[in-house]
């Protein structure tokens, strides 16, 4: 039998991919949490109480008052804490069928290696460096359709990533979630579009998706008009 949370997990959170991640894994467990926001563009993350939780000084964070034996534990990393959760309680990480397992743990460790951090890089170059770089531009924008290949590919094979819904599906999809800003056109990739359709009308996911600060306004798919142009040439 799953475990009941007595105590609420904390959550150390702002509304990025890697936030989201969380949000949407615990809104599918059903399980008290609070949100500690963190507002990393005012550097809140940076201060010496909040690397003893992230030593890199990061979000997400997570600690749980009732972790093994009954005690405390601090967790950071999106993927790891994903997956302590799935294992916790016993949902969307399936451990007693290996080759099951096996899926999900590449697929998350794909989007922690590969899908996440080019997709991160993208963004940055196309909105958020300071000047133009455009062998860096074509650079991650070629990286960005190569991932979306792999993806397209997959699920032209099973209906989610890992064939059930799971962690990875969760890892995933709140980075997709960001196509404009990696100026990624779903028509492109049908099998990705009709996963993120799906993905997408889960209530949870939904839930997870609109954590955030109260008062405060995602920028979401803002795309600066400057990169774009080189952006464009890159994926021809
Ligand atoms: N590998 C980490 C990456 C976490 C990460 O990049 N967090 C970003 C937000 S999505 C952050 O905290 N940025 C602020 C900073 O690095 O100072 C994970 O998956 O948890």
């Amino acid at each position: 039998m799953a475990p009941t949370q007595t105590q609420p997990l904390e959550l150390y959170y702002w509304s990025t991919p890697n936030g989201r991640k969380i949000t949407v894994m615990l809104e599918e467990l059903g399980v008290p949490y609070n949100v500690n926001f963190i507002e990393i563009g005012k550097g809140e993350q940076r201060t010496p109480e909040y690397s003893k939780i992230s030593p890199q000084n990061q979000i997400p964070g997570l600690v749980d008052p009732e972790g093994p034996g009954g005690k405390r534990v601090t967790l950071f990393e999106s993927g790891a804490i994903l997956m302590y959760l799935g294992r916790k309680f016993g949902r969307f990480y399936p451990l007693d069928d290996e080759l099951a397992r096996i899926a999900v743990e590449m697929w998350v460790m794909w989007q922690m290696g590969d899908f996440g951090p080019i997709l991160g890089q993208a963004h940055h170059y196309n909105l958020s460096a300071p000047v133009e770089v455009p062998y860096s531009i074509e650079r991650f924008t070629k990286a960005v359709h190569r991932s979306y290949r792999t993806l397209n590919g997959r699920l032209g094979e099973v209906e989610y990533v890992a064939g059930d819904y799971s962690i990875a599906d969760m890892a995933i999809y709140p980075w997709a979630a960001r196509f404009e800003r990696h100026r990624v056109d779903f028509n492109d990739y049908p099998n990705v579009k009709r996963w993120f359709e799906t993905v997408g009308a889960r209530p949870a996911v939904k839930r997870g998706m609109a954590v955030m600060k109260p008062g405060y306004v995602d920028r979401g798919g803002a795309v600066n008009p400057a990169r774009a142009k080189a952006a464009e040439a890159a994926a021809e």
